[in-house]
């Protein structure tokens, strides 16, 4: 049998198995990760071809060079102000951040999620779309909400599932929600959301609105079945949407090598649907803004989707339940080459004659005591695990507009079997 013979000198096949660089110990070096100078990316015209931006995807558009000055033609050439206000919801989202990561820790709640050192790509992003447009993020976008004005105490009720949870109690910590503010409730399915925006930017225009949407997912997420459909749906029908991947390096003790990050760029997904794609340096919010306020720009003007890769780092832990020091170099932070979009947009305030070292330092101090207030006040509604905050039979509301036989019947079951076995408490009014 020659098809026989001619397998017997073959070597055997064999598979890439992908392993990140540094483990825990390990000296990191990052020389070999290729950034360009800031200020050298074209930037074409938002009507353009995908297909004559392909390069796009595989560079970085960067605006704060290395003494913080702004360069080049992605400069979105913002006030002081709107400066000034950006780099102070980022210190305050840190604040944030740090503190009911404390609280989780002390009992008060369940879970919580930091996005520290990712500040930018919520922030940055939010401030660059209208405020009526409509988001949709994962789970690391609290920035938005500060963005939209949404008020700390709210969120940390939901934190707590208390009282005043306007979620009554139904979501894992941290998954908000706000119709007002258009912040799509957030799903702990990963992905999920991608499909929902390319859907929603697709009813907008086939309703001749004129408000777009955008999403957010982890590159890790990128893996999933969904980010691809949504993709193609996007592309096929020009839909209106940004399409954000946040490209943090891990998806909790996965590197990004598991999806796919060690082929090419994020970025590049773009160019195999036909999409605009971008790629940005994630830790500067000036090229963060840019890179947005270009996307949006496409879509409200009927240029179509883009998809945009914000290389970045998540400087912490995936959340409270996660322990980075068990797989990854704890240098890999500190050696990070694109530093802390913070810092950088306070050196570049600084050298702009707009800010300075003690401002900031009153900045942080000034953040911490906002949220100290709100905690507090949060407080008072109740904490995770004290005591039933809202009524029973609340967890089979609010999923359909009219409860269907199965889920009445269960309530009413749920609800007999409570008051047999804890006749008369409060928890089972
Ligand atoms: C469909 C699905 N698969 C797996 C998980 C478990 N999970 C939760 S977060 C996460 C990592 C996601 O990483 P990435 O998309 O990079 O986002 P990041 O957390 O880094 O922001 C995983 C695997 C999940 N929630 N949903
Ligand atoms: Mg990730």
């Amino acid at each position: 049998m020659a098809d026989d013979n001619s397998k017997t000198n073959l070597p055997p096949l064999s598979l890439h198995v992908p392993e990140p660089k540094y483990r825990p110990g390990d000296k990191v070096d990052y020389s070999d990760v290729a950034i360009p100078n800031a200020g050298e990316q074209p930037r074409p015209d938002v009507s353009s071809e995908p297909a004559i931006m392909r390069d796009m995807v595989y560079d970085m558009v960067r605006v704060l060079d290395d003494d913080y000055k702004a360069v080049g033609p992605w400069d979105p050439k913002l006030s002081d102000d709107t400066l000034l206000k950006m780099l102070k919801t980022m210190a305050q989202v840190r604040a944030f951040d740090d503190r009911l990561h404390r609280m989780q820790r002390q009992g008060k709640t369940s879970f919580y999620m930091k996005c520290t050192g990712e500040e930018a790509t919520s922030v940055a992003a939010a401030m660059a779309l209208h405020s009526d447009d409509m988001c949709f993020p994962s789970y690391r976008q609290q920035g938005i909400l500060f963005v939209r004005g949404y008020p700390m105490v709210d969120m940390i009720n939901q934190i707590f599932s208390n009282r005043e949870d306007k979620l009554k109690g139904r979501q894992l910590p941290i998954m908000y929600c706000s119709r007002d503010l258009g912040f799509f409730s957030i799903s702990g399915n990963l992905a999920t959301q991608y499909p929902q925006a390319v859907g929603w930017a697709m009813a907008s225009a086939a309703k001749g609105d004129t408000r777009i949407a955008a999403t957010w997912c982890g590159e890790g997420s990128t893996a999933e079945g969904d980010f691809h459909s949504a993709m193609t749906f996007a592309t096929v029908y020009n839909a209106p949407i940004i399409m954000n991947i946040v490209n943090n390096q891990w998806a909790i003790s996965s590197f990004s090598g598991f999806a796919g990050g060690e082929r090419t760029t994020f970025a590049a997904r773009a160019a195999g649907y036909g999409i605009a794609g971008l790629r940005v340096d994630g830790n500067d919010p000036l090229a963060v803004y840019a890179a947005t306020q270009w996307a949006a720009e496409r879509a409200r003007t009927n240029n179509g989707p883009t998809l945009i890769e914000h290389f970045t780092y998540r400087a912490e832990a995936h959340s409270t339940s996660d322990d980075p020091g068990a797989y990854r170099s704890a240098q890999e932070r500190e050696e990070w080459p694109l530093g802390d979009p913070i810092t950088r947009l306070k050196r570049h305030l600084i050298h702009r004659g707009v800010w300075s070292k003690e401002q900031h330092e009153a900045l942080d101090k000034e953040c911490i005591e906002a949220v100290k207030v709100a905690t507090k006040e949060a407080e008072k509604n109740g904490i995770l695990g004290h005591g039933l905050h809202q009524p029973f039979e609340t967890m089979f509301q609010d999923v359909f507009e009219e409860m269907p036989w199965h889920l009445k019947e269960q309530s009413e079951q749920a609800n007999k079997e409570r008051e047999i076995k804890w006749p008369n408490t409060e928890a089972s009014q």
